[in-house]
């Protein structure tokens, strides 16, 4: 299948689908949004997917990913009551073509008719970045034409503090090695309360993802925070929205 949304697209030589996961708010109880999951056929995710795509390909794939959730979305998202956040992944190291890129995400948010700021992105800060200011300048041009923007896997590894310093995110999306357990660690929760001291100071939104159990939830929410994603709420599934579902390309 074409990489579509690419300028220089080239097929791949298997197919894959989305799958969408829901994002909870638990101040109003109802689904804030979809984080779209690349899935392989046999349902396999993306750093199986990204493992079999050539390294020089693989920015055209997530190009490619970026696009075919917009599209999706715009045909099954429920246009009544507010609209859910479409969330997409950034492969933090992968945009060798900035302008087309952008030209292109942004080509399909205007077909989609989808206001900018309900299409979240999440960039991931990761050892393979070397180069912090190439991804904050990438950030900072998303954010400067509409879109929101999350710092995803926040407090894993090296996604840590030191973007924050210079750029400021909507939102950040808590780590799952922080939630997981987070019941039983005091460290944990103190790491937890001094993400949501930082954040309120500086105005982001916090999200924690890969909440499992009522344990686990319960602690964050009384953290403070309101927006979760994990396997306690739903997993994600081609089913989360009418209609979605199947393989696309082929
Ligand atoms: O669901 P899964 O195990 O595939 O997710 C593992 C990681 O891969 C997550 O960090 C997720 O953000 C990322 N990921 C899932 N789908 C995509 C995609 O379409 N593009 C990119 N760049 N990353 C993705
Ligand atoms: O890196 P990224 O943070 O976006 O991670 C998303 C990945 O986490 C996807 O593979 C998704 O399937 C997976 N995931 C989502 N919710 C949960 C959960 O509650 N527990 C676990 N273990 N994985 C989850
Ligand atoms: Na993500």
């Amino acid at each position: 299948r074409q990489c579509e949304g690419c300028q220089t697209g080239e097929p791949l030589d298997f197919e894959f689908s989305m799958a969408f996961q829901p994002i909870v708010d638990t101040a109003d109880n109802r689904i804030w949004g979809y984080e779209a999951l690349v899935r392989g056929r046999s349902g396999e995710g993306a750093p199986s997917i990204l493992s079999r795509v050539r390294p020089d390909q693989k920015y055209k794939f997530d190009q490619a990913c970026r696009v075919k959730a917009i599209e999706l979305a715009a045909r099954l998202y429920p246009r009544d009551g507010k609209l859910p956040k479409l969330s997409i992944n950034f492969l933090p190291n992968a945009v060798y073509e900035p302008a087309a890129c952008l030209r292109a995400t942004l080509a399909a948010a205007r077909k989609s008719d989808f206001p900018r700021d309900a299409i979240m992105f999440e960039f991931t800060e990761n050892e393979t970045v070397r180069d912090t200011s190439h991804l904050q300048a990438i950030i900072t041009e998303y954010r400067r034409q509409g879109f929101t923007t999350a710092l995803d896997d926040f407090g894993a590894g090296f996604a840590g503090l030191g973007l924050l310093a210079d750029f400021q995110p909507d939102l950040i999306k808590l780590d799952m090695d922080l939630v997981r357990g987070v019941e039983g660690s005091r460290a944990r929760q103190v790491i937890i309360a001094g993400i949501m001291h930082i954040a309120r100071e500086l105005d982001i939104t916090v999200l924690a993802e890969g909440v499992e159990t009522e344990a686990e939830f319960t602690v964050l929410k009384s953290a403070g925070i309101t927006l979760f994603q994990g396997y306690l709420f739903a997993r994600p599934s081609f089913e989360t929205l009418p209609g979605i579902g199947g393989a696309f390309g082929g």
